[in-house]
């Protein structure tokens, strides 16, 4: 089977997926759902085609393992197993590459070994996760975290914008809330991982590269925030006698955003606003916001966080609004193992291209599998560096080249162990 042929294989399954929405004119695939389900029996079917024994754990995980040669299993070299993933859930009207493209390339190359009746002298695990995004319970990393044993159980708690508790979801979804800890990966025979992923920002194709190696995953802290005031007659209520929670909400939107421009390297992101009552004639009791804070250095980050709290308070006081304030999570900056990337780098040039480093400003899988053992991440170019949006778009040749750069890496985390 060709690279290129493997490749259009991938965007078609990427197209199959995509048709798998909880909306009928965007794709929208939030954790739990029945498009969820759907996927995961999809992409179980192109594993097990491709020579993978499939399980699937209690938060929905999929687990895709290609057993190592049997020479190796016998004691030529302990086999040990390398994993290999990213997501299969997205974000609201989302597009179809960020999380699948990198669960299909994966899929490709181990469908490369299984079509030469290769094995490698350890096992392949392919995890295709049920949340990344985070999107119904704000809590990013949510399948990735139970397969590297970092769940807290107060997330069980979480409920979603219809009221249904993340346990409820769990067990609709075909898992058991209360054996989630079972589920945590045992490291001891990890050799590493690795995900494929587009980049979702410009420079790949700014610098006219197909692919480009991961240096490090920026921190994140994601929390929410509420305004509460008085609702009111909009008819009726002078300005000057208002405790309007939308205009204290629009107050701190600009005052995330002043905060953002004057910290080097600091993005900071209010995603969500609910207004209530939510009408027009009725000035806004409460004002309810999201709050995405990430900086590559963690301290950096905490201190912006920590200066939006107490802007926030000073806004409440000014206005007589309340301010209530949670964190919903954050994650630290991971920096990737140096040799699995140089591995990495390696099979990049061997490929024939440049083997750019760069850091990623968005979360990824890997930040939750850096507790367990060393990762290594390849960007793959994508339209404008647009993501987080229908418009997403990769290159045929740019996947194919992906795939060839993946088989390659696995070759050479092959060859060290002794094994071609
Ligand atoms: O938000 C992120 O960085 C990722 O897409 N979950
Ligand atoms: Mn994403
Ligand atoms: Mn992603």
């Amino acid at each position: 089977m060709s690279i290129e042929v493997s490749a259009r294989a991938v965007l078609e399954r990427c197209d199959i997926l995509a048709a798998h929405s909880e909306e009928p004119d965007r794709l929208t695939r939030r954790y739990g759902t029945p498009p969820m389900t759907h996927v995961n029996d999809v992409v179980a079917g192109w594993m097990r085609a491709a020579g993978m024994v499939v399980r699937r754990d209690n938060i929905g995980n999929l687990i895709g393992r290609y057993e190592a040669s049997e020479t190796s299993a016998a004691g030529v070299g302990a086999s040990g197993t390398f994993l290999l993933g990213s997501h299969l859930d997205t974000v609201r009207d989302a597009g179809r590459y960020d999380g699948p493209l990198g669960v299909l390339v994966a899929l490709a190359a181990v469908e490369r070994l299984h079509a030469r009746g290769q094995r490698l002298p350890f096992a392949l695990e392919l995890l295709a996760f049920a949340d990344e995004e985070g999107v119904r319970y704000h809590s990013g990393y949510l399948g990735s975290s139970i397969y590297a044993g970092r769940f807290r159980a107060e997330t069980l708690r979480a409920v979603d914008d219809d009221g249904i508790p993340l346990a409820a979801a769990i067990r609709a979804f075909g898992g058991d809330p209360d054996a989630l800890a079972g589920d945590a990966r045992a490291p001891g025979d990890l050799l590493g991982y690795c995900e494929v992923h587009i980049e979702q920002g410009p420079v790949l194709e700014a610098r006219d590269l197909p692919v480009g190696v991961v240096s490090s995953i920026q921190g994140q802290s994601r929390m929410t925030l509420g305004f509460t005031g008085e609702a009111g007659h909009a008819g009726t209520v002078p300005v000057s006698m208002r405790r309007d929670a939308l205009g204290a909400a629009s107050e701190f939107v600009l005052a995330v955003e002043a905060e953002a421009r004057g910290t080097g390297g600091l993005v900071a992101t209010v995603g969500q606003l609910a207004v209530e009552p939510g009408a027009s004639n009725v000035i806004p009791g409460r004002a309810i916001l999201s709050l995405d804070v990430r900086h590559p250095d963690d301290a950096t980050r905490a201190a912006a966080g920590a200066r939006l709290r107490e802007h926030a308070q000073e806004i409440g006081r000014s206005r007589q609004v309340t301010l209530d304030w949670r964190e919903l999570g954050q994650s630290r900056s991971v920096t990737c193992d140096t040799h699995l990337s140089a591995l990495l780098a390696r099979a990049a040039t061997d490929s024939g291209y440049a083997a750019l480093s760069l850091p990623s400003g968005a979360g990824h899988d890997g930040v939750m599998l850096s507790r367990l053992t060393g990762i290594a991440m390849l960007f793959v170019r994508c339209k404008g560096g647009v993501s987080h949006n229908p418009a997403e778009s990769v290159r045929q040749e740019d996947v194919a080249v992906a795939i060839e750069v993946l088989g390659r890496f696995l070759s050479l985390v092959a060859a060290e162990r002794g094994e071609p």
